[in-house]
Formats: C-alpha cells, structure tokens, sequence
C-alpha cells in the first residue's frame, strides 16, 4: 500500500466523538446527555466507568491537533456536542459551546487539517428523552433547529457537515435492543426513532442548505456485508432481514425515497409508515446529499436459529442468529472481512451512481499493551488498516467513486458499553496520565503519508 495507490486528492482522516473523548462534562454550561445518564445505569457499561473525563480532549486538543499534522492526516472528522449548544435541546446556542469548536477548528485550519464535524454521535440532550426522545417526532425539529443554529454559527470555519452518525445504532440498538442510551426496550416501535431520526435528518439538511448555501453536508450510515452461512432458505432469509434492517431501511429512504417493504412487513411496521411516514417525509429524508459517510467495520454471517430470550436489536427478527465462520476477530468479536468493506460502497453507489463516498470510520479493537521501553507494537491494527485501505484502492480502481477514508480513531477513548475496556486508536492514552502514546500502527500511517511523527520521541 503506498500513498498514491489512491487518488492525489483523496482525503485522508481520523475520526472521533465528542462523549468518547472531551470529558469536561459540567464545563460551559454544558446540560446532561442521555449517555451521561445511560452510563450511570448499574450494568449497563461493561467497567462502570463514564466519559466525565475521557480523554479530556476539551482541554488537550491542541496536543491532539498537534499528533494529526504529524501523522501526515489531512482531515479530523469529530462530532459536536448537542448539549454543550443547547443544554436542554432547546432555545439559543450557548457561546462557550460554540466558541470551543471554533477553536477547535481553527486550530485544525493552522495544522493544515480540514475539520469535518458530525452534529449528532449520539449525545441526545437528556430533557428530550425526557420527552420520549427519538420516538417523538417532534425530537426532528428539535434536531433541525440545533443543526441550524451550530452551521449558521459556525459555517464560515467548517464546510463539511455529517448531519447524523449510524442511525441504525440511535435506533435499533438504544431503543430495542438497549444496548445504547437510552436503553429503552420499544421492540419494532424502535423502527419509528428510525424514522424520526431520518426526519431530522432531512429537515436539518434544509436548515443547512438555507443558513450556509456552500456547505457539502452527508449521512454517515454503519453498513455491513450479509450474507447467509448456507443456500438454505431459511438462512437466506435470515441475511435478507439483516441486509434490510442494517442497511437497506437506511439507504433506501435517504439514496432512493422509500422505506424497503420487506422490512416494513418483518417488522409488522406498515400501517404505521403508511400514516406517520407518508410521501412527504420521504421527500425530506431524500433531499440530495454531497456524500454518504460509510461506516465498516465488519460481515455478518446469518443464520435461522432460535430467538434469545430478552430484548434484541434485530426487532421481528429475533430468531436470527449470527455464525461464527472462523475468520479472524477484533477483541470485540467482530470479524474481519476487508473485502466486505467493497461489498458495501458498491451497495451506496448502486443506489445513487456518482454520489462522493467517504469511509468516515474503520478501525479495530485490539489488545495493545506499553512495552517496558514505553512503546505500543500493535502490528494486527496496522495489518486491519493496510487490508481496508487495500480494499479502498480496489473500491477506486474499479470505478467507484470512493473519496476518502477516516481512521476510527485517532485515540484510545471511552468504547460506549464497554467503556474503556476496549482500545480503537491508532495513539495510545494512558489514562491516569493522559499521556498519548504513538502505536506502531500510527507510525506506519505516518510513514504512509509522509507525516513527521516518526522523528518524534516516543509519547511528546
Ligand atoms: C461505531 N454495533 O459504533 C461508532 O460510530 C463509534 O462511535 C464507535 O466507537 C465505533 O463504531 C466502534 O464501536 C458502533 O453493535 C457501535 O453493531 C456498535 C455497533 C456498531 C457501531
């Protein structure tokens, strides 16, 4: 793999998110998120712990800016904090809050680096929930007027706006499976948080259109490469609702303006869309985008089995199960299937031929460990990026118009229901210290993009 293997302007990122890295959670006036009050729950964070501190990334962003000039990266996608602008998701937008990333991105202009801003990875303001969150429609609006008031403020330091990160985890996985904040259990109901997430999308893409006409402003989605572990019908029909429920009930209404039948049936949803969800709230939904944000990590291999007892974040079809094949998998038991990585952008790109694709997250959870001399050797987290970064330049080479690629991420931080038990950066943090470690694996991007990182002294 070699810089130019992919195209002179393709953009090459890290990713983060604000609750998984900025800590300072009572600083500015910032309200409580879900996540705050989600990760208080006993059980439902794997070491008890919360993002309070994380990586303090509020007060060190300076030194993290720093680390991406010298990793030769030429972008910083990051995500705003809804409550540190509107505490209660509600009213103005505080000044502290945007004042920090307007910092933030000016610091990133001066590294060189062009920063790409999520406005929603997750942190609903509590006092929505409050008032039934993502399942009330209303929470759309709330969502477009957040997303108005941040790009009109901040439009003249960011020009590339991801409007929602992974609907189908602030959907499915909070609010069936429970798994995510704010742990709720609606079953298929969770199939309308879907919808209303994909409102607001919609709706925001038109405030940001109306405040910032230059702006380029995406979705990220997380899809999955699915295919059934036998020609058995029943497996098929197995990878069938979990290519419907994972991707198409996200792609389809954003790329083609309509919500997949088969999965309105699996999930006994159709007369509910067919009045809260009609030809006009997919017009909003499927208002043209700049790109679509892929997020991959990994395949699906399905299954027909028998459902698990309790919640699931497969609502109408519990009884899918997902199979081992053997391959290889990160410490968070997600295979690793580079090739899939082409599967999905090639899924994107049939539905809106030339539509830009980014992969706005990528990434792998490994065990790292400090060596006695104070280095992290993590050679399997260099060999993930090196295959997905393969498949990037097959994706290119075969004519898809693939544009860029974040690393997921740029740091260790505070892994959502496993809390910092698990490590996804390519820089290590000791969390006692905070002190950021460089791993093998980000020394071998540096090296990739002409970066100065590898002259620099283990952990400055
Ligand atoms: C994504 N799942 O999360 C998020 O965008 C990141 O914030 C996160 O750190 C990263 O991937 C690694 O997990 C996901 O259960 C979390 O399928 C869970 C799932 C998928 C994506």
């Amino acid at each position: 793999m070699r810089r130019d293997d992919l195209p002179a302007d393709f953009v090459w990122g890290t990713a983060t998110a604000a609750y998984q890295v900025e800590g300072a959670v009572h600083e500015g006036g910032r309200g409580v998120s879900i996540w705050d009050t989600f990760a208080r729950r006993p059980g439902a964070i794997a070491d008890g712990t919360t993002g309070d501190v994380a990586d303090d990334h509020f007060h060190r962003y300076r030194d993290d800016v720093a680390l991406m000039r010298d990793l030769g990266v030429n972008a910083y996608r990051f995500s705003i904090a809804w409550p540190r602008i509107q505490p209660d998701g509600t009213g103005r937008a505080l000044t502290a809050g945007l004042d920090f990333y307007r910092h933030l991105a000016e610091t990133l202009h001066e590294a060189g680096v062009t920063p790409w801003a999520t406005l929603y990875h997750w942190d609903l303001p509590q006092a929505l929930e409050d008032r039934d969150g993502w399942m009330n429609r209303d929470t759309a609006d709330r969502f477009a007027d957040y997303a108005d008031q941040v790009t009109t403020a901040l439009g003249d330091v960011i020009d590339d706006w991801i409007t929602l990160n992974e609907p189908w985890c602030s959907s499915f996985l909070s609010y069936a499976g429970g798994l995510h904040a704010p742990g709720r259990h609606e079953g298929t109901g969770a199939a309308r948080a879907a919808h209303h997430l994909l409102l607001g999308h919609g709706r925001a893409l038109a405030a940001i259109r109306s405040a910032r006409p230059g702006a380029r402003v995406g979705i990220t989605l997380n899809l999955y490469s699915v295919v059934p572990a036998s020609d058995g019908e029943a497996d098929r029909d197995a990878a069938r609702r979990i290519d419907g429920l994972s991707n198409r009930f996200f792609l389809d209404p954003v790329l083609r303006g309509a919500y997949p039948e088969d999965v309105l049936d699996d999930l006994g949803q159709r007369e509910w869309f067919y009045e809260n969800a009609g030809a006009g709230d997919l017009a909003e939904i499927s208002r043209p985008i700049d790109f679509l944000g892929v997020n991959y990590y990994s395949r699906h291999t399905t299954a027909a089995g028998e459902p698990d007892p309790g919640p699931s974040s497969n609502p109408g079809s519990e009884f899918v199960r997902m199979v081992d094949t053997g391959a290889a998998r990160t410490q968070i038991g997600w295979e690793i299937h580079p090739d899939g990585l082409v599967d999905v952008l090639r899924m994107a790109a049939e539905r809106a031929p030339g539509l830009p694709l980014y992969v706005t997250e990528n990434g792998s959870a490994l065990p790292d460990e400090v060596a006695p001399d104070g280095t992290v050797d993590d050679p399997e987290r260099t060999a993930y990026l090196q295959a997905h970064l393969e498949a990037c330049h097959e994706a290119v080479a075969e004519g898809l118009p693939l544009r860029g690629y974040f690393v997921w991420s740029l740091i260790d931080n505070w892994e959502w229901a496993y809390g910092f038990s698990r490590r996804f950066g390519i820089v290590h943090v000791d969390y006692p210290t905070q002190r950021r470690i460089p791993k093998t694996s980000a020394r071998w991007l540096a090296r990739l993009l002409g970066g100065a990182l590898d002259a620099r002294s283990e952990g400055s």
